[in-house]
């Protein structure tokens, strides 16, 4: 018998087996047919010798029945809602001033810029010692915030300007009546400013706040929709100012309020106008025509009732739910710098499991110990990087997803190594010289990719997702390679001279 007459004939018993599988279960589902028949028409027999009464209550059984099976299908069945990432980081973030206290400190034994998140609070305890309520004048550019905060206040130094990006910093103006209304009127630049930094810094001031009162000259844009539901899920006690009044018709303004009400039913929308200034032709008696500048009339009664009743009505309810939303900016600060400390951290751990691997290449003295070395100091690599992000990795986890990616290693190694082998020529006297320079730098590329992939994983889930990370090591492994691979083999030559 010949190498080649084996397989043929094996295939044939193969075929003659599956020949003998398929012909039994035809025969199977034939006779489930055929008894199926049999007891439906049994049944459809006994149906018609019920009387009509009898026939509906057995209807109406079979399609409870039904309805029972389908409800209990897709209560199994349907997919798990996702939570978004914002409710599941608000779930792990410290939630009061003593646990972020305790968060900060044991961030600041670990090396974690805390700054940012120590800012906040202290910013809260100084607010807390004043008796005064922040109020935030908050929307886009140019919807007259400045201008209104001047009406409020009679600041003189506050800038009002047709351009838009006019107010560039935060600024805050007294404002003080009677017994019980002391205010802090807050100026910040608008949302739509085409300056990040700046729409930033008044997002960020809206939660500082007690009361933001979100300035607007007309129909919303879905833009301003969306900010206006990010302050709405940060729980942020919210009044909407709808501004320049003087521009509407009496018919157009009272449409225009009753869409904004319609469309944010729970949140109290006022007509103001701040005023600004306006230009008026004047004639003298001669005929003579000239323009003027004047200050516009301000209509901000109804605003001013407004934000009184609110001060009543929410009394100390106002300070506690200020002293949360600082409490929570500051823990999200915290969340960042942590995030961007491990990110750090999680590279430089690369980086030195990426040396030590390639170092392991090179020193290996028989083909296929390298493999052992690398696996070891893939577990490594993976439990230092799961300890850094305080994830609970178990040993047996890490070695299985090392076996995966190697198998994934396994697949592309010839590739590789011809890549790596061909850069490797470009230094002259030592692409001839030893396979275990070429395995150095496949292994420097392997483990980079592995351990990006890996930090990549911890720092978009908090956890190590097996599947994912060999997505992402597969994405690596299979990108460009050539730049990074010509970065190594510098790395490796310079050790191999060194040794030399
Ligand atoms: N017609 C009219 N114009 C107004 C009114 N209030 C303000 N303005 C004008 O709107 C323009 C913008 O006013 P600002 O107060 O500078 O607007 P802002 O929201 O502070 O703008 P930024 O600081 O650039 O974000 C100015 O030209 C004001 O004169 C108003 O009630 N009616
Ligand atoms: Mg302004």
């Amino acid at each position: 018998m010949t190498e080649q007459q084996v397989p043929t004939s094996q295939k044939r018993i193969l075929r003659l087996l599956l020949f003998v599988a398929l012909l039994f279960l035809l025969l199977l589902a034939l006779l489930i047919m055929l008894q199926l028949t049999e007891s439906a028409l049994s049944v459809w027999q006994m149906l018609d010798q019920l009387s009509p009464a009898l026939l509906v209550v057995y209807a109406v059984g079979l399609f409870g029945f039904a309805l029972l099976v389908s409800i209990l299908s897709w209560l199994l069945l349907r997919p798990a809602k996702r939570k978004p990432a914002e409710q599941v980081l608000g779930a792990s973030l410290p939630r009061d001033r003593e646990s972020l206290t305790e968060a900060l400190q044991q961030a600041d034994s670990q090396g974690i810029d805390t700054a940012g998140a120590r800012q906040e609070l202290r910013e809260l305890d100084r607010r807390a010692a004043q008796m005064t309520l922040y109020v935030v004048f908050f929307g886009a550019v140019s919807a007259g915030k400045s201008a209104l905060i001047k009406a409020i206040a009679a600041a003189e130094d506050i800038e009002v300007d047709p351009r838009a990006g006019t107010t560039r910093r935060i600024a805050h103006y007294e404002y003080a009546e009677g017994e019980g209304v002391n205010l802090q009127l807050t100026d910040a630049p608008g949302i739509l400013d085409t300056d990040p930094e700046h729409v930033h810094m008044a997002r960020e001031e809206a939660r500082r706040a007690h009361l933001v009162i979100y300035v607007c000259d007309g129909e919303l844009t879905r833009d301003q929709y969306q900010e206006l539901e990010v302050l709405k899920a940060l729980e942020r006690p919210l009044i909407v100012a709808l501004n320049k009044q003087d521009r509407y018709s009496e018919e157009d303004l009272k449409a225009i309020l009753a869409r904004l009400r319609e469309r944010l039913p729970e949140i109290e929308v006022i007509p103001v106008q701040a005023g600004g200034k306006e230009q008026i032709t004047r004639i003298d008696d001669s005929g003579k025509e000239w323009y003027e500048l004047r200050d516009r009339e301000a209509k901000i009664g109804e605003l001013m009732s407004a934000i009184k009743l609110r001060i009543e009505s929410e009394g100390e309810r106002f300070d506690a739910r200020r002293d949360e939303s600082l409490v929570r900016l500051g823990a999200e600060k915290l969340h960042l710098a942590t995030q961007t400390h491990r990110r750090q951290e999680g590279e430089k751990l690369v980086r030195q499991y990426t040396g030590k691997a390639m170092v392991g290449a090179m020193a290996a003295i028989s083909p296929g110990s390298d493999v052992l070395i690398q696996g070891y100091l893939g577990v490594q690599m993976v439990k230092a990087l799961t300890s850094l992000y305080e994830v609970k990795a178990r040993e047996v986890d890490v070695e299985h997803f090392i076996d995966l990616a190697s198998q994934n290693v396994g697949k592309r190694m010839t590739l590789l190594l011809a890549m790596t082998g061909n850069v490797l020529k470009a230094f002259p006297g030592v692409g001839t010289v030893t396979g275990g320079l070429i395995h150095a730098v496949a292994y420097g590329l392997i483990f980079e990719g592995l351990g990006k992939a890996v930090v990549k994983t911890l720092q978009e889930s908090g956890t190590l997702k097996t599947v994912q990370a060999l997505d992402y090591f597969e994405e690596a492994l299979s990108g460009d390679l050539e730049s990074r691979a010509k970065y190594f083999a510098r790395l490796a030559v310079e050790e191999f001279r060194k040794k030399e």
